[in-house]
């Protein structure tokens, strides 16, 4: 497989006004009939170029005609997978038959059997498994779709736009047409058939039409889309409040579907989701899915303006929609919730997964300049890293100047599909901030390091800061510039209170400061000592920062700075400068010890009512082990996971009385709500049980089993549970039979309990996995199964890391399995093997044999892709 690359971007040869597709559906084959309305495209200059359309290796073509003259076998050909006609006119009229089955579909992409019904999956790349087309974002089209099936078993019958027509043929089978009036690539096209129920509600838009919106899912599970109809309805109330957008056709349709790569998809005018980020009930959904669902309604809801509306030029340009719609549903959730709680949230995950992301083989810029198979760019660089960057641009405009540039951007690019050079062309001209270095972010991979060292002058009274910015090479990159990086600061006295300090002639208590040189120095006026700085605030860019912080330092600022953001961040590097030294120990074989300042700091917080429980409890989570695992280099997955146990047990009995206080404290009574405030609550109870269950305390234990059984609500029972499995209680494995039997029919709830049984620290945890992957709720078909057995296992150090090598070969097997059935999961899969490199040496050879042994296979191009650069 090769390369393709953004340098080579060329406009398409040809134009599709219009797409009228036919599907006659059926259990056995499906017959697609697709006339495209084609012309040259002007803006490719005079040609006479044939027309090649992409097609799937799963397409078989019936017959193919130009302007209804059926073209004879030597005027086309087909060859790896393009239909490629040499001869044609400046605008024609093409017709094209072709045959799917798409009860043998796999992979998920395109059409495709999920239980009883037919759905489709078309982004990236999907539509070309469906016919033959011009499967690129830049070719948009207005398309008319006519679906033909047996009423009786798909009584549902959708696709984008509106219904304009229904009746029936002479065999008796139902057809509908729908018909969309906008513009779209192909990557936007749904399909869904099937016999659904139905949720039903109306929007009315700020200019007073009333939307039509529609749930659909299979009748048992239709009890469970409430959530997500209000979670639509803010969503579509805050873009037209926030951003002025107005939802723009007649009816706006969710339909959830068991089987899918993704989380959801923002095909125009029917959204089609993942059961997992849709459905919910207080007792069979926990409060982060809760979060969940609204924030992916909101993220694809948003794509109808960024990413449908405006869509991207070609698939380098991924972040343009990514980046910004994920920016927007942060935002939402944020205004829907808690600012700092969502804040550290998505900065957590984001140093935890997307830092590792960028510190590996696979690194590539927002905007890639190449890929082999796009589906691999859908990641946490693209989205999170992307969406950090739009909230960059937010800072240095302000929020005013923000809105000014997103109104140009979408007035300017209406109907179009652009890049990101106009989107941040659009928000340039409209505040008049230079972006020109700011560009950069785009196409330089890696994490910067901003180090930062200070004086304090006292005849002055002139407090300075140092920064020096560089960012590692990455691969195809071994230099870089520097970078436009906005670092919010204030200063701290030594009683934590605010001070205000004047910078260039502005006083204030807090500054953006602009770091765009390699290194650079900023002074503050008007101190009478040396303050303690409160840096990178809100976490303003997506650095790592390097200041050498007293445990003193750091505690004052978990107890007294004004930026909820930076309290939480200082707790963090309390514990990880502490658990860096118990890792050491534990390397170096030695019995762990510490004298624990976090102690202290939990202390005072666990006492402190005055604070937001959920920041409390957020405060109280340790550093996850994979967030140390891209902290250290190399891994030693056995000495951090004994480091944290070690860590967690000594605050635990440290701190037992106030940890079971808290429990007690944050107990609610009443029915569940998925509010920000009781979630704050349940979350402080739960982590402070998890504390408490560490103890020798056998009220504690009693405590998690009563929970557990008394819980009138899945995130109850669930953290019951999970500190059960992971305090090793001596009733984990009866709570584990317990909660499959009393949930067994729920096929979102065994996947958690999927998960945790696969998570599980023990000797035999690679049996387990083994006897998971046997059980009658484990289905190989079914990518929310797959994810939850192996991302699971791949959390247990005992059973993934096994010093022998077996949880590798296990998890390698699993590939090789999935490689052609479904590439895009089996490559994902890859990503814990990918980081080899940084693993301690004995266990790095037996991961790089691993992926020598998947590189000797046939492979997918996906798989391909992420294995070759790995070993690169
Ligand atoms: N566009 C793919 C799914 C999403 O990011 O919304
Ligand atoms: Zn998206």
């Amino acid at each position: 497989p090769s390369a393709i690359f953004l340098k080579d971007y060329k406009v398409p040869p040809f134009l599709i006004d219009k797409t009228e597709l036919t599907f006659d559906l059926d259990e056995a084959t499906t017959i697609v009939t697709s006339r495209l309305h084609m012309r040259r495209n002007p803006a490719f200059g005079k040609s006479t170029a044939p027309l090649v359309l992409d097609g799937g290796e799963d397409v078989k073509l019936i017959g193919v005609a130009m302007d209804d003259y059926a073209l004879p076998p030597e005027e086309y050909r087909v060859s790896e997978n393009k239909l490629i006609i040499t001869a044609t006119a400046d605008e024609f009229l093409l017709t094209c038959e072709t045959l799917i089955e798409p009860q043998n579909n796999t992979r998920l992409e395109g059409l495709y059997r999920s239980s009883s019904m037919f759905c489709t999956q078309c982004e990236a790349e999907g539509f070309r498994h469906i016919t033959y087309y011009l499967d690129r974002p830049d070719v948009m089209s207005v398309f008319t779709t006519t679906i033909i099936a047996d009423e009786a078993r798909y009584p549902v019958m959708l696709s984008n736009g509106n219904e304009v027509e229904r009746g029936k043929t002479d065999e008796g089978k139902t057809v509908v047409v729908w018909h969309d009036p906008f513009p779209k690539p192909a990557y936007l096209f749904a399909l869904v058939a099937g016999d659904l129920a139905v949720k039903n509600d109306v929007f009315t838009t700020q200019s007073k039409r009333d939307v039509k919106l529609q749930i659909f899912t299979e009748s048992h599970n239709i009890d469970k889309v409430d959530y997500a109809m209000e979670a639509l309805k803010r969503s579509m109330r805050w873009d037209e409040e926030t951003y002025g957008r107005e939802y723009d056709l007649d009816i706006f349709m969710i339909v959830a579907v068991d089987d899918f790569n993704m989380g959801a998809m923002e095909n125009k005018g029917l959204n089609i989701f993942n059961s997992s980020c849709l459905l919910a009930s207080p007792e069979t959904t926990t409060d982060d899915t809760y979060l969940r669902v609204e924030a992916i309604v909101a993220h694809e809801y948003f794509h109808n303006w960024s990413g449908n509306r405006v869509t991207c030029r070609d698939w380098f340009q991924l972040s343009l929609k990514e980046g910004f719609t994920v920016f927007r549903d942060q935002t939402f959730s944020a205004d829907m919730h808690s600012e700092t709680v969502k804040r550290v949230e998505d900065v957590s995950f984001l140093k935890t997964a997307q830092f590792a992301e960028d510190a590996g083989p696979m690194a590539h810029p927002v905007r890639p300049a190449s890929f082999i198979e796009i589906s691999n760019f859908y990641t946490l660089t693209v989205y999170e890293k992307g969406s950090e960057i739009v909230r960059m641009i937010h800072t240095l405009l302000g929020a005013e100047k923000f809105r000014a540039g997103s109104d140009l951007y979408f007035d300017r690019h209406d109907g179009q599909a652009v890049t990101c050079d106009d989107f941040v062309a659009a928000m340039q001209d409209a505040s008049g901030v230079d972006l020109t270095q700011f560009k950069r972010w785009y196409s330089q991979a890696g994490t910067p390091i901003v180090k930062v060292t200070d004086s304090f002058d006292a005849a002055t009274g002139t407090y300075r800061l140092t920064m020096v910015q560089d960012t590692p090479a990455t691969p195809g990159q071994p230099t870089k510039l520097p970078l436009h990086i906005p670092v919010r600061v204030g200063l701290l006295d030594e009683q934590g209170s605010v001070l205000t300090a004047e910078v260039n002639g502005v006083s204030a208590e807090d500054h953006v400061l602009h770091l765009t040189s390699s290194e650079q120095e900023f002074e503050f006026h008007g101190l009478s000592a040396k303050p303690v700085p409160s840096l990178l605030r809100g976490f303003s860019a997506p650095v790592k920062l390097r200041y050498d912080y007293s445990s003193t330092d750091l505690l004052l600022l978990l107890s007294s700075d004004s930026d909820g953001f930076n309290r939480w961040s200082a707790s963090q590097q309390l514990a990880v400068n502490e658990l860096t030294a118990l890792i050491n120990q534990a390397i170096e074989g030695q019995e762990l010890s510490i004298d624990s300042q976090l102690v202290h700091g939990f202390k005072a917080l666990l006492n402190d009512e005055s604070l937001d429980p959920a920041m409390v409890a957020l405060i109280l989570a340790l550093p996850s082990q994979a967030y140390l695992s891209e902290l250290a280099t190399p891994i030693y997955p056995a000495a951090i996971k004994q480091a944290r146990q070690y860590l967690k047990a000594l605050l635990a009995n440290a701190l037992s009385a106030d940890f079971e206080r808290v429990y007690r404290e944050h107990k609610m009574d009443g029915d569940y709500q998925p509010t920000a405030e009781d979630i704050a609550h349940r979350s402080l109870k739960n982590i402070a049980l998890s504390y408490w269950a560490e103890t020798e305390s056998e009220l504690a234990q009693q405590e998690v089993v009563s929970q557990f059984k008394t819980a009138n609500n899945m995130t109850d029972q669930f953290a019951a549970l999970s500190i059960a499995v992971n305090s090793q209680h001596e009733k984990a494995e009866a709570l584990l039979a317990s909660f499959y039997e009393q949930w067994k029919a729920e096929p979102l709830v065994v996947n958690k309990w999927l998960m945790l049984s696969a998570s599980q620290e023990q000797e035999t945890a690679l049996t387990t996995v083994k006897g998971l992957m046997e059980h009658p709720a484990f289905d190989l078909k079914n990518p929310n199964k797959v994810r939850s057995v192996l991302g699971g296992f791949g959390q247990s150090v005992s059973g993934f890391h096994h010093e022998n090598g077996s949880g590798y070969a296990f998890l390698a097997d699993q590939i090789i399995l999935l490689n052609k059935r479904n590439p895009q999961i089996a490559s994902r899969l890859c990503t814990p093997l990918t980081r080899w490199k940084k693993m301690q040496p004995e266990l790095s050879v037996k991961m790089k044999a691993e992926l020598e042994r998947i590189l000797a296979e046939d492979l997918s191009k996906d798989v391909y892709e992420v294995i070759s650069k790995s070993l690169a």
